[in-house]
């Protein structure tokens, strides 16, 4: 029994309710202790001498190193005590508050039980449910579509189709999304994540100048409102981009601590190194290297109520349904509180995503951000799909270790990506193979969580890094690959089931194939990925048997098998 792998921690992502008598506990323990079964017993933490119940638990997600045992109990009464009775090689062990022992004294077990000592409503973990099965199309506006053609076009420097440098403008703008509204709903869209829009100098206009009004490139006040009418009437959600780590050096309040240094009213505004800001020397905090995005000082309860208005405003004013956060792990977890707390307040279903590259757990916990864009997920499929550096037993590992950094009901919130404004291209990076592609598509369509496809991805647009992932999105049909799009729409339409949006997640891998279930009583998705050279067949356990219900390269030649070339998928409706 290896104790140094064994961990449990109460009132954590080991141990946490999904419902007011419902509660996941999950034990981790060493993978070399495979042939182990382990039992929680548990009770009514006052009857715990008397009645205890004894219920075995499963592996539910495996990785390189360790299996997570893992249980859904429903409770009758909520004021729980539990310890692990584990049995290997006929030996038993307990694991309670005082590691593993051999014996284990459940008349003095009130000293030493785990404990969930109670479910208290209001701190279940808020969820914004229309995640769990949206679909995201994520649009850099300047590169979209030009809607309008009135406007002042004096800023744009490039031909539609040119390939864009880092100061070029394009002239997309939101009446451009609202014309191609039709498209997006096609695709099966439910929701739309828009870089930045308000007044900035630059083409993705991270740099704000004013927070206030929508930048006359990108079109007015009433397009917004009308995009956001129009949008909802078809079913499409709005998530704006808040850059709230810093602003442009433009904003009056660093143009006034410019000219007038500590004496000016925001000099505390920001975080600065002297009596005046140095645009040169950069004495000040700001972002990256780039003087001209002075960071702003989030402690300060002027800024905080500065951003909090903002946010509030839009969420208010123009009904959108959520902030994707930019930078957000260089800003205060106090300043998100008080941010959750507010955009709440106006719309407690707007979603709170945030730009965390990395493990985001203690800003998953309700208090914060609902949601963080999934790069993780993005590397495992950099790493699986297009380097091959992961097999597919390896890639199960890895998206099963990414899954156990958060709570479940967190799981299905996560903004799955597989590349952004801020990456290459997927499509470039898997060579410009449109069987990886789609497959790919397809364990992001099927993975818990909301996949996110960044524009153009459905008509194979290729890019390199920023700038170069901000081509324009080419409007001639003819240059597009029909089967292709209709593939990727079959992939969306498969978010609208039941087992997608509410199903448990089992991922595995079976004839050196990736395994993805989602399952419900009754009712089992299951997706198989080949990214090896040769065809790989499936067949299903004994009494077992599926129906193709999407696939490429694929087939189930009977209900009991699948057959899958290289880069193929198929995603087969099991027989329960
Ligand atoms: C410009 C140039 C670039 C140049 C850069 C730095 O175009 O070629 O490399 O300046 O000098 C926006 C624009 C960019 C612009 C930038 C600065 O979109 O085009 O780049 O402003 O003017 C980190 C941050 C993360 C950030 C990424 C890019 O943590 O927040 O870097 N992403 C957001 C937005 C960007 C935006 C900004 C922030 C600034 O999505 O679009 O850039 O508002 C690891 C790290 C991460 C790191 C990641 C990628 O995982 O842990 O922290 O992300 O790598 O580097």
């Amino acid at each position: 029994m290896n104790e140094y792998a064994m961990l449990h921690i109460p009132d954590s992502r080991y141990c946490f309710p999904i419902g007011e008598k419902e509660l996941v506990i999950r034990l981790r323990t060493a993978k070399e202790d495979e042939e182990t079964e382990v039992f929680l017993i548990h009770a009514c933490k006052y009857d715990f001498q008397e009645k205890r119940e004894s219920s075995a638990m499963h592996v539910g997600y495996s990785d390189r190193l360790y299996n997570y045992y893992e249980i859904k109990l429903q409770l009758e009464d909520v004021r729980l005590a539990y310890i692990f009775r584990i049995e290997k090689n006929g030996k038993i062990y307990y694991f309670s508050e005082d590691g593993i022992t051999e014996t284990y004294n459940f008349k003095e077990g009130f000293y030493n039980f785990f404990q969930m000592p109670y479910i208290n409503k209001n701190d279940l973990l808020p969820t914004v449910d229309w995640m769990k099965d949206a679909v995201f199309y994520q649009i850099f506006v300047d590169r979209f579509f030009m809607g309008d053609i009135r406007k002042n076009r004096g800023y744009i420097n490039m031909e539609w189709n040119d390939k864009p440098l880092a100061k070029s403008f394009a002239g997309g703008d939101l009446r451009g999304i609202i014309e191609k509204l039709d498209h997006i709903k096609e695709l099966g869209i439910t929701a739309l994540y828009l870089t930045p829009i308000f007044l900035s100098v630059s083409n993705h206009k991270y740099d704000i100048i004013s927070y206030m009004q929508i930048d006359p490139q990108f079109g007015t006040e009433e397009d917004l409102e009308e995009l956001v009418r129009l949008a909802h009437g078809n079913g499409i959600r709005i998530v704006l981009d808040a850059v709230f780590n810093h602003c442009s050096m433009e904003t009056e309040q660093f143009q006034d601590v410019l000219a007038k240094g500590k004496k000016s009213e925001y000099y505390d505004w920001f975080l600065i190194d002297g009596d005046y800001p140095d645009t040169e020397k950069i004495n000040y905090e700001c972002f990256a290297a780039c003087n001209y995005m002075p960071k702003l000082n989030t402690a300060n309860e002027q800024v905080q109520e500065f951003l909090v208005r903002i946010a509030v405003h839009w969420v208010k004013e123009y009904d959108i349904d959520g902030w994707r956060l930019d930078v957000s792990d260089e800003i205060s977890h106090e300043f998100w509180r008080t941010f959750r707390k507010a955009v709440k307040t106006a719309k407690p279903e707007a979603v709170i995503i945030g730009e965390n590259w990395h493990d985001a757990y203690p800003y998953l916990m309700g208090d914060q951000y609902d949601s963080i864009m999934n790069y993780a997920f993005t590397k495992a499929c950099l790493d699986y799909f297009a380097r091959g550096d992961l097999d597919a037993r390896q890639m199960a590992w890895k998206l099963n270790s990414n899954l156990m950094r958060n709570l479940e009901q967190v799981n299905r919130m996560m903004l799955n990506l597989l590349d952004s404004h801020d990456t290459h291209r997927f499509f470039t990076e898997v060579g410009k193979n449109k069987d990886k592609l789609l497959a790919a598509l397809a364990l992001e369509m099927i993975f818990i969580g909301a996949p996110c496809i960044y524009y153009g991805t459905e008509i194979c647009l290729e890019g390199g890094y920023d700038p170069d992932s901000r081509r324009c999105f080419n409007w001639e049909e003819s240059s597009w690959d029909a089967g292709l799009m209709e593939k990727v729409k079959a992939l969306t339409g498969l978010r609208k089931r039941p087992e997608i949006a509410d199903g448990d997640i089992r991922v595995a891998d079976r004839e050196r194939m990736l395994l993805v279930e989602r399952s419900l009583p009754g009712k089992k998705l299951r997706l198989l990925i080949n990214m090896t050279e040769e065809t790989q067949t499936e067949h299903m356990e004994e009494g077992k048997g599926g129906r193709l219900l999407c696939g490429n390269r694929a087939r189930c030649e009977t209900p009991a098998s699948a057959t899958v070339e290289r880069w193929g998928f198929a995603v087969i409706e099991m027989e329960e």
